[in-house]
């Protein structure tokens, strides 16, 4: 795989399905409209004019099936499928994918388009306060974006999502920030051994060493290619208030900006989610510090900081 690709692929993917809270689906618009892409261009990347936004509404069914315990099941899967093509040819190209949501239901997408790409290989950083790897059968809300690793990871094999056919290994993911995992979760953890850094391990540890333990376990030389999926609700909400599942407790501004350095700095991130910014939640500063913060966690992940 190529190290820091020069070239970036802006996917749009304006969809809300996974969750309840509409005004998710307003994120993309609102991060390239407060200027990501001119800024992305500044910092010397080009920029795939092919990647463009996924027709999320088109892809809605007609006909849905009933007495799922999951929500727009079928919609989730049409629009992850689409997805999932658009960063599997980015990611062919050596381009760099960085995926808009959207709410984090995208994941299933855009994880299965680099897992076809680099196979074995990859390695997936997850970035939130949540683990998003519940059973379909044992939601409790039922809300697809607290669900993907479950399906990338082939916990779940839904006849709904009967495209996804290849699954990351357990032992090819960690976790960053945790603090709200749902009991489903916590037993899919333990069983499967997941390595799964909390926001205790911040405190005790410091980002950046839980930085490093994270790479040590999933990348030890550093030379696998590795798809950061980054759920803004990983960072507190004081820094990140617009977000439909806040929880406090999160990190720092710093904290989350390292993070995203020290990715950039390992030169190993083949692709970038950023899901759950919601611009209708909060109130004017809420929605502006949420966007454009969120347009800095991509640039530094994408190398801003590094001089
Ligand atoms: N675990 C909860 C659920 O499954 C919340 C998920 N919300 C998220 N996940 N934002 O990252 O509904
Ligand atoms: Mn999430
Ligand atoms: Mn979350
Ligand atoms: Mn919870």
């Amino acid at each position: 795989f190529i190290k820091k690709p020069s070239t970036v692929s802006i996917i749009s993917f304006p969809f809300n399905g996974g969750q309840s809270h509409p005004g998710v689906e307003l994120g993309p618009k609102e991060l390239i409209g407060l200027g990501l892409v001119d800024q992305l261009k500044e910092m010397g990347y080009g920029i795939a004019e092919t990647s463009g936004v996924v027709d999320t509404e088109s892809l809605k069914p007609t006909v849905v099936a009933k007495g799922l315990n999951t929500n727009n099941t079928e919609w989730v899967s049409a629009a992850c499928k689409e997805l999932s093509s658009r960063v599997e040819a980015e990611c062919r190209k050596g381009f760099l994918p960085v995926t808009l949501g959207g709410d984090h239901s995208l994941a299933i997408g855009t994880l299965n388009g680099s897992l076809k790409v680099f196979g074995d290989k990859l390695r997936v950083l997850w970035v939130d306060a949540h683990a998003d790897i519940n059973p379909l059968n044992e939601t409790a809300s039922g809300n697809l974006h607290g669900c993907p690793l479950a399906l990338v990871c082939g916990i779940d094999k839904s006849p709904f999502f009967d495209w996804i056919k290849e699954h990351l290994g357990f032992d090819k993911l960690v976790y960053i920030g945790l603090r709200d995992v749902d009991l489903p979760e916590q037993k899919v953890i333990k069983k499967h051994n997941i390595k799964a850094f909390t926001m205790y391990h911040i405190d005790k540890y410091g980002i950046s060493k839980v930085f490093d333990m994270a790479m040590d376990y999933i990348n030890p030389n550093r030379d696998l290619p590795v798809h950061m999926s980054f759920d803004v609700d990983s960072m507190d909400p004081s820094v990140i208030p617009a977000t439909g599942t806040p929880v406090r407790g999160g990190m720092t501004f710093r904290e989350g900006h390292f993070l995203c350095e020290a990715m950039a700095e390992t030169g190993c991130l083949v692709a970038m989610d950023l899901a759950e910014v919601n611009p209708l939640l909060g109130d004017k500063e809420a929605q502006f510090k949420t966007i454009d913060i969120g347009c800095s966690l991509v640039r530094s992940a994408l190398g801003e900081t590094l001089l």
